[in-house]
């Protein structure tokens, strides 16, 4: 299995893409520093 890290500068909409990605359940909200730790998550890609 293939690992991804997104990584980016505070409030720049990773946890929207994060959670479209996995469909994991992840904060978003339109102040920085909402997620302060780490989250994980799985995607299947292609097919
Ligand atoms: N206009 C616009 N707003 C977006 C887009 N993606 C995310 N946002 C908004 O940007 C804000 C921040 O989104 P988050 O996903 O919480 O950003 P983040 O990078 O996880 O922020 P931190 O966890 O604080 O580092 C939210 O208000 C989102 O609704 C986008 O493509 N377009
Ligand atoms: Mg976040």
């Amino acid at each position: 299995m293939k690992k991804i890290v997104l990584m980016g500068n505070p409030n720049v909409g990773k946890s929207v893409v994060f959670s479209r990605l996995t469909g994991a359940n992840v904060i978003a909200s339109n102040y920085p520093g909402t997620t302060v730790d780490f989250s994980k998550g799985k995607m299947k890609i292609g097919k």
